[in-house]
């Protein structure tokens, strides 16, 4: 590793949090983090994003895995590299406002688990919703970094996050981050931004920009011109798109520069490689929403979102419509006061923006987010919302003008009652404040031993072949019958076993079998 220097640049990669999160749907699983843990713990990241965001949710729900067991084993596995979370403010893994004390035991508790760097945001920049997460990871000595949301908007100026940046810094933030959860940044508009906010505030400035539009990686370049020193990538394996420019890319961007990451090319390319063959395990859950695409800078749909909106509009038979859903998007987004479009406000706006195409009249029906939102249970919107629609919504209802959680009782000591036996400790407390059905369901499962993982279904098409000379398709013959058989990828090598997926005659199956060699 080379000399530390000023002009050095930090990175975090963030393979095991937002690299799975972007482009499988947040289903890798900790028994397919746990083997390359020890090679990324000796790369000498700057940090690890591992936790937090949707991830808590796909745990809980889909994995049947205990969220907090993960950060342990994670934490057990990672000993010298700090660990990062991204945390929704007062939403902190979750899609709602939570009380003051929820916040504060669950930034507790992350932190006993594990957790040394807290990436907090809020959807619509609301500050005061960050308020309660700073002031709890700073008095568990922790570094809490004060995240800005960034999108495009006829209010949304440099001046608003240079101004931004400066109070988040007064309320404690340890460092700034700059989210670019669309892809909405170009190079130019970054090399600006980080200017100006490298100029204003004294603590460190950190640039999040997904690849969705194809310009993350040359933002990050600009970025590092203007004075930025810290940087989000991820492994190879799960990079690009809707993800994260790849960690070897940035690494070999600098390599040799003075702003050399020291960072070891080999040892990197090495996880990826390993990850690249885990990842295969999970095509069922690829999507070609998550591929790049330069739409997003005209319509500001990030990738994720479109996927979501894809499946819902597919379950209602109106995959048809999604061009109209597209257009619809940016004109509910401008009604509501221009929110950025990320997690919570992105389901909000695009649940709405559906409802309004297919029902042929907009705001014929009206969501209970809409509605929550619009009476100001979210915060305060960047801009303000057009008056006649919140009138429609919530007709004279009082518009409530404070922190929303400055109207919520304390929750712990209900939460605790309600879960009773069913919580061993103050973490499954937490599980169920966040998803109280299904975290119930969750605790429950684990009492009786009825956990039960969602399958990783065979995946519908994958490019690669078992073995460089394999072939891939052939028939069969079984008791006269003959069968189109394809393969269509094997999953990674636990064991000694290679699990094989194929169809057969167009249907999905997999069968497991031992490599003789
Ligand atoms: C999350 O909130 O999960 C995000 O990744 C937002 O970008
Ligand atoms: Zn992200």
């Amino acid at each position: 590793m080379s000399e530390t220097s000023a002009s050095r640049v930090h990175v975090t990669d963030v393979v095991l949090r937002d690299g799975h999160q972007s482009l499988i749907a947040t289903r890798l699983r900790t028994d397919d983090m746990l083997p390359v843990c020890s090679d990324l713990d000796a790369i000498g990241f700057h940090s690890l994003e591992v936790w937090g965001g949707a991830t808590f949710d796909a745990c809980v729900r889909f994995l049947k895995e205990d969220p907090w067991e993960r950060l342990h084993r994670l934490k057990a596995a990672l000993p010298h590299t700090p660990l990062q979370m991204l945390l929704r403010g007062q939403n902190l893994v979750g899609y709602r406002h939570y009380a003051d004390d929820v916040v504060t035991r669950f930034v507790a508790r992350a932190a006993e688990g594990g957790i040394d760097i807290f990436r907090i945001f809020d959807a619509l920049n609301d500050l005061r919703n960050l308020e309660t997460a700073i002031g709890a990871v700073k008095s568990v000595g922790k570094h809490a970094q004060g995240t800005l949301c960034y999108t495009v908007s006829p209010v949304h100026d440099l001046d608003m996050y240079v101004a931004d940046a400066k109070r988040l810094v007064e309320m404690g933030a340890d460092s700034i981050a700059i989210k670019d959860m669309a892809g909405l940044l170009t190079p130019y508009a970054t090399y600006d931004l980080m200017g100006a906010l490298i100029e204003a505030v004294d603590v460190p400035v950190h640039l999040h920009a997904h690849a969705t539009s194809g310009l993350a990686s040359q933002c990050h370049l600009k970025a590092v011109e203007a004075g930025c020193r810290y940087i989000d990538t991820c492994s190879a394996a799960f990079a690009g798109g809707t993800s994260h420019p790849a960690t070897e890319t940035m690494v070999a961007a600098f390599q040799g520069t003075q702003y050399d990451t020291g960072l070891d090319l080999e040892s990197i390319q090495k996880v990826g490689d390993k990850l690249r063959d885990v990842r295969r395990k999970y095509a069922a859950f690829e999507s070609e929403y998550t591929q790049e695409n330069i739409s997003v800078q005209l319509n500001q749909i990030p990738g994720g979102m479109m996927s979501n909106l894809a499946h819902q509009l597919k379950e209602q038979n109106a995959l048809s419509r999604i061009q109209d859903v597209f257009e619809e998007i940016p004109r509910v987004r401008a009604e509501l006061g221009y929110p950025p479009l990320v997690t919570p406000t992105s389901q909000i706006v695009g649940s709405q923006a559906v409802i309004n195409v297919l029902m042929g009249s907009r705001y014929k029906s009206i969501t209970n987010e809409v509605k929550r939102y619009l009476s100001g249970g979210y915060g305060q919107p960047p801009a303000p919302v057009d008056e006649a629609i919140r009138h429609r919504a919530i007709g004279n209802q009082l518009v409530e003008e404070g922190r929303p959680a400055d109207h919520m009782d304390s929750e712990m000591p209900r939460l605790t009652e309600d879960i009773g036996d069913l919580a061993k400790n103050e973490d499954d407390v937490l599980t169920y404040a966040m998803f109280p059905d299904i975290g119930r369901d969750f605790l429950v499962g684990r009492r009786d031993g009825t956990l039960m993982p969602e399958l990783l279904s065979p995946p519908q098409q994958s490019q690669r072949p078992m073995t460089e000379g394999t072939p891939t398709e052939f028939v069969i013959d079984v008791h006269g019958e003959s069968y189109e058989v394809q393969i269509t990828g094997v999953g990674s090598n636990t064991s000694g076993k290679r699990q094989v997926y194929l169809t057969l005659d167009g249907m999905p199956e997999s069968v497991v079998f031992e490599p003789r060699d």
